[in-house]
């Protein structure tokens, strides 16, 4: 695929680069008079990176149907192209985070370095024992239908950490330094399993795949309350997914999928329970209006995502990081009707706008009016942080990356799809959910 050039780049931003001036000349000075030191949000937005995830630059789709596109990657040779085309108009598409077996590549070195050539890294790996595929079933020999780490069946468990310490050997030869681990482990009627007995088969699997971690890797537990086990779910909760990563070994962490919530749960909460355990180690960047919905980030609840970046400021602050706290960070979605690189840089964008919003909070301000019960200053000093248009700021941090003042007007100029289906074809169906 033609590659996003940075000459295509600086067309597409001369016609808007008068504009973004005046407009970036005017918030610094507004903000300036707020006392905010503008380069700080600027830099903070500019340093960050989401990773891009390879089961979603193609289409995604329900039971009840999937509409492809079209010019969708045939490979995972292919979704690097595509992740690089998303990195080259956002500047924080850095890395790729890859699925097992919807990528398998047969060359991992082959791959790695045509990552290195697109300038992209590989961010934590997935684990599937939610599908019977061959390479992940001991050859067919075995089924995950009542579940994987759960299973009564020893045979059953053998395959799945076997799998699981595949696509860390894969990972290992890739350079991702992270796997993890979303098991769909559960029930569908009561009384079908034993919690604890499945809670226990769990934990001594994530026990056997941790001790096969290389030295410098981590592991994630991602919890999820419920699909496609429609009464109980094995890692169900953070405090299921705690359980487990403390029992799996110091290096398992908790990963927080914001769609994998109850409704009404605070997930804000959440991330500063797991944040003060030592054990967050990362995000699946979605958001949803009903279940696991997997839609644009920020597009459902903006606020709440705004809500838990303020959660991850101060996490940062009390472990030394200059803004956002050296996590995994990675966007987990499913693009039904948007074209998935599209929503992937509306999802992109979302995420940079809401941690530079975060930024803008004076957190020793907070601290104060919160320890003299003053909600309503509290309520105002975040109120007028999300109400702040932060897009001059943001728009910069890209023009800094070498990247899109207006990404997806980028994108669109440069007619990607349009390529990616004359080189493709319109009927290519992309491996994935
Ligand atoms: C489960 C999940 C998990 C992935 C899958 C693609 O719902 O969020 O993170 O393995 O989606
Ligand atoms: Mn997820």
């Amino acid at each position: 695929m033609a590659k996003i050039t940075a000459d295509a780049l600086a067309a597409a931003n001369a016609a808007l680069t008068s504009n973004h001036e005046a407009d970036l000349e005017a918030t610094v000075g507004m903000l300036a008079r707020r006392g905010i030191d503008a380069e700080r949000v600027i830099s903070g937005v500019a340093a960050f990176s989401v990773a891009a995830p390879s089961w979603a630059v193609g289409t995604g789709g329900t039971r009840f149907g999937r509409f492809p596109g079209g010019g969708e990657p045939r490979d995972t040779f292919e979704k690097l192209d595509d992740v690089a085309a998303l990195n080259a108009v956002t500047g924080a598409n850095r890395t790729v985070s890859l699925h097992v077996p919807w990528d398998d590549p047969k060359d991992p070195e082959a791959l790695r370095a045509y990552g290195e050539e697109l300038g992209l890294g590989f961010d934590a790996m997935n684990s599937n024992t939610f599908q019977d595929n061959p390479q992940t079933t001991d050859e067919g020999r075995v089924t995950y239908k009542f579940g994987s780490f759960c299973n009564s069946s020893a045979a059953v468990r053998d395959a799945a950490v076997e799998h699981n310490l595949h696509c860390v050997e894969l990972g290992r030869k890739l350079g991702s330094t992270s796997l993890t681990v979303w098991l769909a482990d559960g029930t569908n009627h009561p009384g079908q399993a034993d919690f604890r007995r499945q809670f226990d088969r769990v934990a001594e699997c994530l026990q056997r795949v941790h001790a096969g971690l290389p030295d410098d890797w981590q592991m994630f537990t991602e919890h999820k309350p419920y699909e496609p086990a429609f009464y109980s779910t094995v890692n169900a909760d953070w405090g299921s997914s705690l359980l487990l990563a403390q029992a799996a070994g110091e290096r398992a962490k908790c990963f927080v999928d914001l769609g994998h919530h109850l409704p009404n749960t605070n997930i804000e909460q959440v991330v500063s329970r797991l944040a003060m355990t030592g054990r967050l180690g990362g995000f699946h960047f979605n958001d949803s209006k009903y279940g696991d919905d997997d839609l644009t980030v920020g597009s459902i609840k903006p606020y709440q995502l705004f809500l838990v970046m303020l959660e991850l400021l101060a996490h940062g602050e009390r472990t030394g990081a200059a803004s956002m706290p050296d996590l995994a960070y990675m966007i987990d979605e499913s693009h039904n009707v948007k074209d998935p690189l599209e929503d992937l840089i509306q999802a992109t964008t979302a995420i940079q706008h809401t941690i530079a919003q975060a930024l803008l909070v004076d957190r020793a301000e907070l601290t104060a009016r919160q320890d003299s019960n003053d909600a309503a200053a509290c309520a105002e000093l975040l109120h007028r942080a999300f109400r702040t248009d932060v897009s001059p700021l943001v728009a910069e941090a890209r023009r800094r990356n070498g990247a899109a003042l207006d990404p997806l007007a980028a994108f669109r100029s440069v007619g990607y799809r349009a390529a990616a289906i004359a080189e493709r074809g319109s009927e290519v169906v992309a491996s994935g959910l």
